[in-house]
């Protein structure tokens, strides 16, 4: 493989040193390819992937790219953040030396592995996640890459490789796969992001669009049937086409009035054994069903998967009942339209704790949400004042301190039969390292009560 690639003189240059061209650059030395390895950035981190990289032999250089030499490569190798106008790309492109992304690189060494490449703005982790799950319980070798966390071409350094990937894919991914084409692609939703990064919506589209590059008949695409922005990227897309509904009959849809989750024509599970909470993830878990027949799961090996299969960390996790109120970590949602998503799951009264770091938008917009269910918000960090101001005059809001203080206001606000949803609309950093942190010391004050 990557003969090209191969020989006195013959250099790829991988650009961006996180967890995508660090593993990269690896994966490239495994096949005998001199790298020459380089990050504009600097800092402790980047220094320590510097000095594991040197020891697999690459020419590793941190806080510069040398412009010259990246236009001297066979190829390069690009890391996801890179965005498309960053110098040492467009250095690349004016000297016509190929620009693939990582996850391009990684597929390419996963020849005897079948792909479901997962994409869309929002459930393509947990609907990756489930994916995997579904195919392990169904006993086969599967394992989840991608943008979850997981780079392709780590999987491809490892000794044996899977039989299935269930490989996420974001935009910024997709934009520089020219070869792809998984066994089926599945688009979960559409909706605006990343606009930091694109100059429209329509460019952001477009490179989501790339998931259908090379359809040929043989295709299998899996879409959401109850999203018309989806429905109009698919059309005519060449293949077999296999859609899910959380609204009306498809191929796998939730029958709302018998509580049950339809594949194939037959009701696999009743909603209450699906343990996560709100119709996005019934979307995703009926996505997850449809791409997993593709390796001929059997109905009830995909049922026992959706049953045993647990929310991911921070994400609508429940993490406890405690005198009858459900407590709930959301911390990943760190934007207005996350936090949305979560109200729009809940089907109880609830308290919310909404606040850190504020990022931009007012909160005015989840006043409508609120008006349903909400019994009080709990305001807190840097962003309470804005909150208070923003929602004060259409909802109770107490504001609170320390994490303690806002677990305790909750607690004495919550009734029995309540949620206390922890879906904060800001980021973390005024008080937490990021949003893990701030999850995980939420989720450990609910599990010492
Ligand atoms: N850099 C340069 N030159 C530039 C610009 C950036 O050298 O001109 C450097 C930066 O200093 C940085 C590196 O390039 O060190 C960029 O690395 P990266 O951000 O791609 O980081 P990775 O660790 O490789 O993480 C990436 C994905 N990150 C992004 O897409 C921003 C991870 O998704 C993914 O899990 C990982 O690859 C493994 O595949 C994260 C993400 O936020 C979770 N994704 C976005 C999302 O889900 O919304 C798309």
């Amino acid at each position: 493989m990557f003969s090209e690639w191969r020989g006195a003189g013959r250099e790829v240059a991988v650009i961006g040193l996180g967890k995508s061209g660090g593993a990269a650059a690896r994966l490239l030395r495994h096949h005998g390819i001199a790298v020459y390895a380089s990050d504009g950035g600097s800092g402790p981190t980047l220094d320590g992937q510097a000095a594991i990289l040197r020891a697999a032999e690459v020419a590793v250089e941190v806080g510069r790219h040398d412009l010259d030499r990246i236009g001297r490569a066979v190829a390069a190798i690009v890391s996801p953040g890179v965005p498309p106008d960053a110098a040492a790309l467009q250095a690349a492109s004016a000297a016509g030396v190929p620009v693939l992304a990582e996850a391009e690189l990684g597929l390419r060494c996963l020849t005897s592995s079948r792909t479901l490449a997962i994409t869309g703005t929002n459930g393509k982790t947990t609907t990756t996640a489930l994916t995997a799950h579904l195919l392990v319980t169904a006993g086969l070798r599967a394992v989840a890459a991608g943008n979850i966390g997981r780079p392709l071409s780590a999987v491809a350094l490892e000794a044996e490789p899977p039989e299935w990937l269930a490989v996420e894919l974001s935009s910024f991914q997709l934009h520089d796969m020219p070869s792809l084409a998984p066994t089926a692609g599945v688009l979960t939703n559409l909706a605006p992001d990343h606009l930091d990064r694109y100059p429209s919506l329509q460019d952001y589209y477009a490179d989501k669009a790339l998931l259908f590059r090379n359809a040929t008949p043989g295709s299998t695409w899996i879409t959401n049937a109850d999203d018309p922005e989806v429905q109009r990227m698919a059309r005519g897309v060449p293949g077999a086409h296999q859609r899910f509904s959380v609204r009306r009959s498809a191929e796998a849809w939730y029958d709302r009035e018998a509580g049950q989750l339809m594949l194939a024509g037959v009701a696999i599970l009743p909603r209450r054994e699906l343990l996560l909470l709100g119709d996005h993830n019934v979307a995703n878990a009926l996505a997850a069903s449809l791409a997993v027949r593709m390796a001929d799961v059997r109905l009830e090996a995909v049922a026992e998967g959706l049953r045993s299969f647990r929310a991911l960390p921070h994400r609508l996790e429940p993490v406890r009942e405690v005198d009858g109120v459900l407590w709930i970590n959301d911390s990943k949602a760190t934007n207005i339209a996350s936090t949305e998503v979560a109200l729009n799951a809940l089907d109880r009264r609830y308290v919310l704790l909404l606040g850190g770091r504020h990022k931009g938008e007012s909160y005015q917009r989840l006043a409508p949400l609120l008006a349903a269910r909400c019994r009080a918000v709990v305001a807190y960090g840097e962003a309470a004042p804005l909150v208070e101001g923003d929602l004060g005059g259409s909802v109770k809001v107490v504001r609170a301190g320390t994490l303690d203080e806002v677990l305790a206001t909750a607690r004495a606000l919550a009734e029995p039969g309540d949620a206390v949803l922890l879906s904060p609309a800001c980021s973390s950093y005024d008080m937490f390292r990021n949003y893990e942190e701030r999850g995980a010391e939420f989720r450990a004050a609910v599990e010492s009560w």
